[in-house]
């Protein structure tokens, strides 16, 4: 019986050397275990005091970037700033989300600069009907680790966000994107 174990764990660990050149260069090897934690899911549904609304959904792909589908209506035509803010507090409305995440303590800019705060998305623009669909893929904004966006909050502005380079006082802390119209906290969805 002895031996018949120990045979049969010799027959596992030859398939196992065997089948491991396979798999590994797929993933890092320390990152086979986290497969599963990384097909996260979270949703946002945006409210506020105007008749501005949405729904945002959030996917974290194996690669870390996360897929953000956005579909906001009730909006002026045009562009409008939107981001995701350090706090998943809506006390006092969408004020009391605090400012963008920040993590890296670095100055607002594009979603595509090298300085920029984490929560920085640009803006989404919305058509003649007042309703701005987007898809925007980011990779500072995961649903796991250290620097989880679940239980901040997605806020939709009344102006277009500058991207740091309108010159204005706020551009460089908010893009001087104005108002928060509508926001909505990150919260884990079935995947
Ligand atoms: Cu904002
Ligand atoms: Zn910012």
């Amino acid at each position: 019986m002895q031996e018949a174990a120990l045979a049969a764990m010799a027959a596992h660990t030859v398939l196992s050397a065997a089948s491991s050149p396979l798999q590994l260069p797929l993933f890092p090897t320390n990152s086979i275990t986290a497969i599963a934690a990384n097909t996260k899911k979270a949703v946002a549904v945006l409210r506020g005091t105007s008749p501005v609304e949405g729904i945002v959904t959030l996917t974290q792909q194996l690669n870390g970037s996360t897929t953000v589908n956005v579909r906001v209506t009730g909006l002026t035509p045009g562009p409008h700033g939107f981001h995701l803010h350090e706090y998943g507090d809506t006390t006092k409305g969408c004020v009391s989300t605090g400012p963008h995440f920040n993590p890296n303590k670095m100055k607002h800019g594009a979603p595509g600069d090298q300085i920029r705060h984490a929560g920085d998305l640009g803006n989404i623009v919305a058509n003649a009907d007042g309703v701005a669909e987007a898809t925007i893929v980011d990779n500072q904004i995961p649903l796991i680790g250290p620097n989880s966006v679940v239980g901040r909050a997605l806020v939709v502005h009344e102006l277009e966000d500058d991207l740091g380079k309108g010159g204005k006082e706020l551009s460089l802390s908010t893009g001087n994107a104005g108002g928060r119209l509508a926001c909505g906290v990150v919260g884990l969805t079935p995947e």
